[in-house]
């Protein structure tokens, strides 16, 4: 049986205290702790908890039994640094952005008093990843390529990131700057790696299964799902309401190499790529609207419809053939699917 939010969120708190038991050797400051607890806090709770809860599930099947009650901590504790790698990065990715809301509330850096804290608050969140990661796994075989798997992983995302930005300039908008390949570049770095290889190979490490094979049959099928993840964060980005999604999406104005803008250049007429030129990339709402129209018009929606089957029908044809002879499990990535497919949030 998969894992609950609330089994997974029953684990949090004692992470947050152990945090903050470790501020207190420094005899931190009561208005700096407090700060602290609740920045993790918030950014770090109120998600769908995917990626954490994953490595949960991956470590049950690798396993092929229930976890007991200290295994189920360790897996879930690795699964909670990975939400705190994402509260990390989302904290950071808000302001680059300029997003307004996250989660349903406003960005962290548009909270009261908080403003550009919210910096210093996004370094503080990666670094309680390595105070957990030496307090619960410090005397494993493991945690020497814990750590380097996590500073690899954050530095690919990091290279992602710095394509994402690189591709979407706020002064100049140049349609031809955008590709395909670059957009899967982008997504694969900036997305990919974090949320899908990551709590793979953490449940392999964790279990004793991280062998050369099983790592990479892991990287070779989560790799392209997580493209179709970000495929789709792009296509909620434009047709989800924001109420469901919790954030309003900003890639139009923000001039992203988004996956619907890739597909739009691919679709249009002359006059319909000039309606982009003048409309695209423009911190305007009715250009912004203009363009809305435009990806109407153009059915996109039927584009993303046919590219979600495609691919998802690809990876189901790859999971059949993954080679379970040194322990990896189909049904890990069948799981992981499942929780993907289709979604609206
Ligand atoms: C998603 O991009 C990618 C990230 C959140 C990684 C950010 C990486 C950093 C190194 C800060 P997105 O901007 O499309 O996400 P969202 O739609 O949730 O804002
Ligand atoms: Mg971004
Ligand atoms: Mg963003
Ligand atoms: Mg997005």
């Amino acid at each position: 049986m998969p894992t609950t939010l609330k089994e997974f969120e029953s684990v949090f708190p004692k992470l947050v205290e152990d945090l903050k038991e470790h501020c207190d050797q420094y005899k931190l400051p009561k208005q700096a702790l407090d700060w602290f607890e609740k920045s993790v806090t918030h950014n770090t709770l109120g998600g769908k908890c995917n990626r954490g809860m994953s490595v949960v599930d991956s470590t049950q099947i690798l396993l092929n039994r229930q976890l007991t009650q200290d295994e189920y901590f360790r897996a879930a504790t690795l699964g909670w640094m990975i939400e705190l790698l994402q509260a990390f990065f989302l904290v950071s990715d808000d302001i680059m952005d300029s997003s307004k809301t996250r989660r349903g509330s406003p960005c962290w850096y548009l909270m009261p008093n908080v403003g550009m804290i919210a910096i210093n608050d996004a370094f503080m969140l990666e670094s309680s990843i390595y105070i957990l990661l030496k307090k619960y796994f410090r005397q494993e075989k493991c945690y020497l390529d814990l750590i380097e798997l996590f500073h690899e992983v954050t530095f690919q995302t990091e290279l992602g990131q710095a394509c994402d930005l690189l591709t979407a300039p706020e002064d100049h908008v140049d349609l031809e700057n955008f590709s395909l390949e670059k957009y899967q570049f982008i997504v694969i770095y900036k997305t990919a790696y974090y949320s899908f290889y990551l709590p793979v190979a953490l449940a392999l490490h964790l279990t004793g299964h991280a062998t050369p094979s099983n790592l990479k049959q892991a990287h070779d099928i989560l790799i392209p799902m997580g493209e179709y993840f970000q495929v789709q964060d792009d296509y909620l980005d434009n047709f989800a309401d924001p109420t469901t999604l919790g954030k309003i999406g900003t890639d139009i104005q923000d001039n992203k190499c988004s996956w619907l803008v890739n597909t739009a250049l691919r679709k249009c007429d002359p006059q319909q790529r000039q309606l982009l030129e003048d409309n695209y990339g423009r911190k305007d709402q009715a250009k912004e609207a203009e363009v809305k129209r435009l990806f109407e018009e153009l059915e996109l929606e039927q584009d993303y419809k046919f590219y979600e089957e495609t691919r998802v029908g690809q990876l189901r044809q790859r999971i059949t053939e993954i080679d379970e002879n040194e322990g990896l499990k189909r049904e890990i990535f069948d799981e992981f699917l499942r929780k993907i497919y289709k979604r609206s949030k």
